[in-house]
């Protein structure tokens, strides 16, 4: 008896031990849930949808959730404490960002006929004569590629095809893919800097006129960033638009991803911003993702505003990403819009949306030689996974398909 005594006395410190552990480690963990959301099907804290504004029209987490975790009994496995958690809302699962391009290439090639289909029937004739080389360069031009680059392509097309004096069709065809690729440029880094640092996530910014698909784009890239498993916080800026929070908030909610916004119509944009980068240091997301009004480039006042948004979130972490989305199917119009855009905030990359809905796929290379800011995402649809990262070789192979 004396021998057992000192071992039972043991176990029984050893279990208050654990007892009062499980609990601590579990308030810690539904407290992350509590602001990034579940982050797949098998997660299963539910959004509230129930949204705390404050008056000032600062932002607010639309998943704010009372802390409602009771003190668990000792030594529950992990497994088993799933079921103890209310059902789970059925999240999508993100397609693979892997080959986007590739797979998406249908839309660009159907859309982009004029130029691929054109360009290789011109080049296929028997002789490729003045007036052929003319009609290529019209349908460059027509695919708003732009006409330096156009001259460049063409002169360098003719002085090849006349030094090495080819005739064959599928030599002057691999010729043209060469060129375009060039011209598209494969040595600019495409790569998204979302890149969590040490202390604070990595904020990423988009801007632009309005209906481009700036909400549709922040929606999209939050799939992308789930199915890599980063932990992400969506912030409506666009405070303009009564519906636009919601739309955003929407888009989150189908990954698992809370949305920070404000429950004032007309509230600051700059304070939901700043609001939704401090919630995102506090729950350590990886990416904090600002949408922002669509705002006319001719109106300095928004334009200004916009300046604002992003030296208010620059007083507590850096924005690494700024990305300008342009519809494509605006064509030069966008060049003009990436020109004072980028005088206001420093573009990082661009997002050329509506790519299935034009035979002006050629608009990439004018924006980056006007820019000299990389196009890095291409938008192919209206569909949630239809955003594909940007590949020099892939489009042009889609366009010439
Ligand atoms: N076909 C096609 N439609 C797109 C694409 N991207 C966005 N859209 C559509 O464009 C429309 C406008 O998209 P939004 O994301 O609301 O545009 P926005 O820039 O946020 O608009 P504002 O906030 O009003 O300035 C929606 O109907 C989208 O479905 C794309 O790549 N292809
Ligand atoms: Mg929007």
């Amino acid at each position: 008896m004396n021998e057992t005594l000192p071992i039972l006395l043991s176990i029984v410190v050893v279990l208050a031990v654990i007892g009062g552990l499980v609990p601590v480690f579990l308030n810690a963990r539904r407290n992350r849930q509590n602001y990034t959301g579940p982050r797949d099907a098998n997660d299963p804290a539910p959004l509230d949808p129930t949204s705390q504004g404050d008056a000032q029209g600062g932002g607010t987490l639309v998943e704010d959730r009372p802390e409602t975790i009771a003190p668990q009994p000792a030594i529950l496995p992990e497994e088993l404490l799933e079921p103890l958690a209310p059902a789970a809302p059925s999240l999508e699962t993100p397609l693979p960002v892997e080959g986007r391009l590739v797979r998406l290439r249908a839309r660009l090639s159907k859309s982009n006929n004029a130029l691929g289909k054109g360009l290789l029937a011109l080049l296929s004739r028997d002789t490729i004569d003045e007036d052929v080389w003319e009609e290529v360069e019209e349908t460059l031009l027509l695919a708003d590629i732009g006409t330096d680059s156009t001259m460049e392509l063409v002169d360098t097309l003719r002085d090849r095809v006349k030094v090495l004096g080819v005739r064959s069709p599928e030599h002057v065809q691999s010729m043209l893919r060469e060129e375009l690729i060039k011209l598209v440029d494969p040595s600019m880094d495409r790569t998204l800097n979302i890149t969590r640092h040490d202390d604070r996530p990595a904020v990423l910014m988009v801007v632009g006129v309005n209906g481009v698909g700036k909400t549709t784009t922040v929606g999209k890239l939050a799939r992308v960033l789930v199915a890599e498993d980063k932990d992400v916080l969506l912030g409506a800026a666009d405070t303009f638009r009564a519906a636009a929070a919601e739309q955003l908030a929407t888009w989150g909610a189908r990954v698992g991803v809370a949305t920070v916004k404000s429950d004032v119509d007309g509230a600051d944009p700059a304070s939901v911003a700043f609001e939704a980068v401090k919630v995102g240091i506090e729950t350590e997301v990886d990416v904090v993702m600002i949408d922002t009004a669509g705002r006319l480039q001719n109106k300095i006042g928004l334009m200004d505003e916009l300046g604002k948004v992003k030296r208010v979130i620059e007083k507590q972490a850096t924005v690494d990403e700024v990305l300008l989305v342009l519809d494509a199917t605006t064509g030069q119009n966008g060049l003009t819009q990436a020109k004072v855009f980028a005088e206001v905030v420093n573009i990082t990359g661009i997002v050329l949306t509506k790519l299935d809905g034009t035979a002006k796929g050629g608009i990439v290379v004018a924006i980056q030689k006007t820019l000299g800011v990389p196009v890095k995402l291409v938008g192919l649809g209206e569909g949630a996974d239809d955003l594909a990262p940007f590949d020099a070789e892939s489009f042009v192979d889609a366009l010439l398909n």
